[in-house]
Parts: C-alpha cells; structure tokens; sequence
C-alpha cells in the first residue's frame, strides 16, 4: 500500500510527484481542488465531489482537460492501485503551465494531479475574516483561512470561525458550521458565503430523516454563544463538536446528543456507501 500520485496520464511514487515552477497553481494559487474520502474501498459522494470539481473549474474559468467520465475512471483506479481500504483522496486541478503573470490566457492546458494520503481531522473554536474569490469555489487560494488558521493558533485553540463580510458567521477554515438551538438543527444557507460541502448536505438530509427541524438562515456569532450545540462538518473532521467559542462555553459544554446522533448517522452512512 503507497500513496499514489497521478499527473497528466502518469502515475508517480511521492518523491517524484513534481510540478513545474510554471505551474500557475503554484505561482498564484490559481486552481481548484476536492478533498475525498474512500470509506471501506468506496469514495463517500464521489459523483457530488465531481459535480463541485467541475463547477468550481467553471468558475474559475479553468477548462479541465478531462472528460467527467476519465477523471471518474482515472480517480476509481488510483484509489485501486492504493491498495488502502479507508483514506483521502485529493484531486487537484491547477490552470498549468504558464508564463510569469497573471493572465490565465497564457496557461494553454490545465494540469491535473490524484494524490491519494491519510486523513487528518481538526476540532472545534473561534475568529473571523472572509475573502473576494467566490467561496463556492473550492479554488487553491486558501490564505485567508490559513490567515484565520493562525489567529487560532496564536489564541490556542483549535479551530476558526469565519465571519462574511456583513458579519454573519460563514463557516470554519476548512468545515461547514452547524448550531442546534431548541431542537432545531441549523446552518447558514449557500448564499452567505460558503463551500457548499458535501458533508453538509448529507447532514441536512441525515438531520431531516431524524425528524429534527432544520433551517438554512444566517447565524451571527450570538447564535453559536447561546446554541444549546454547535458542530462542524467536513470531509476530514466528518461531524465533531464544538464546545467553545471566544471564551463562551457552549451549551454543556460537551458535544451534544444532536452532535452525537448525526456524527452516529453520518458515520454509518459514509460506511454503508450512498
Ligand atoms: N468549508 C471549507 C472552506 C472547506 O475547505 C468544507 C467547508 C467542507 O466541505 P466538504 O465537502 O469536505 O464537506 C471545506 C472542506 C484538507 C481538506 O485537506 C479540506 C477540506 C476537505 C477535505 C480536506 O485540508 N475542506
């Protein structure tokens, strides 16, 4: 079992998996990507995860140089040659090789990378900021949740809160966010300014068929300081509780039964494959 790196057509061991110093992902984050997991052998939502892939390269105005089709057929095989039941898969699209400078129209051919590696999980906590590029687009450019990322770091804990630019909370620096006030399970909706993730679907769905009530409204930080629960969801942290934010302990300060439930509920369907 190795981690198996694919690029333009070829298949690469760790230590030759190289990009051109020319290659715009690299000179300026200009590119998208999609962070997969493969659950007993199967891409949890794979055809979602696509659907966003190819979404998020139309709207960054990057043509991928792969049929839906191929890239499916390619990213199955690679998770295959893996060898590896459960783990991350890691497609990236970069707008290719080009000159220095910013216009994209110097980048003939887009490039196109399968890494394949381990999970990583983050937990829960606060802080702020939002950026220009369409957070609907799962693009390279991820300083200002790195930025974010660090002010965490610096107030120890271990997780960002991410405002929009009127204020309202959007999501974390690499997980949607979800509250449970009264019984009713809530989320800021797409238009707020958020990665529609494919875990977050999947837990509205799961929400819903537990009879919770759900809504999609904006939530300001007062929201999550007097949530009864606040969780975040996403591909690498699946469904994790938060407990405290800017020094306010949520509810009991402990993930809830509602956190507990739906992370239940996620986790058998991630396993069972739908
Ligand atoms: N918001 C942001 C900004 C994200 O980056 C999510 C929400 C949740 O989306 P999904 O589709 O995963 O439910 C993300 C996802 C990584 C990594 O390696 C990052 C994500 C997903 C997987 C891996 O840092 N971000």
């Amino acid at each position: 079992m190795a981690t198996t790196i694919w690029i333009d057509g070829q298949y690469y061991d760790k230590a030759n998996a190289k990009v051109s110093v020319f290659d715009h992902g690299l000179l300026y984050g200009d590119g998208v990507f999609e962070g997969m997991r493969v659950y007993n052998r199967r891409i949890f939502r794979f055809d979602k995860h696509l659907d966003r892939l190819y979404d998020s390269a139309k709207g960054a105005w990057i043509e991928i140089p792969l049929a839906r089709k191929a890239m499916a057929r390619m990213t199955e095989e690679a998770v295959a040659k893996s060898g590896f039941t459960d783990g991350y898969i890691r497609l990236i699209v970069t707008r290719g090789i080009g000159d220095l400078g910013l216009d994209p129209r110097k980048c003939p051919k887009a490039s196109v990378i399968c890494d394949k590696g381990l999970t990583a999980v983050s937990a829960a906590t606060p802080i702020h900021h939002r950026e220009s590029v369409s957070p609907r687009i799962k693009s390279l450019n991820y300083l200002a949740h790195i930025l974010a990322k660090v002010e965490g770091i610096a107030a120890g804990v271990d997780e960002v809160i991410m405002l929009d630019p009127a204020g309202f909370v959007a999501e974390a620096s690499g997980e949607n966010i979800f509250v449970v006030k009264d019984g009713v399970v809530k989320t800021p909706p797409a238009y707020s300014g958020i990665l529609l993730g494919v875990t977050r679907e999947a837990v509205l769905e799961l929400a819903r068929e537990a009879t919770y009530g759900v809504e999609e409204t904006p939530l300001s930080r007062y929201d999550l300081y007097t949530a009864d629960e606040v969780f975040l969801t996403g591909t690498a942290a699946e469904v994790i509780g938060m407990t405290k934010l800017d020094a306010r302990t949520i509810g009991a300060g402990v993930p809830g039964p509602v956190t507990k439930e739906l992370a239940k509920r996620f986790k058998a369907l991630a396993t069972r494959g739908d």
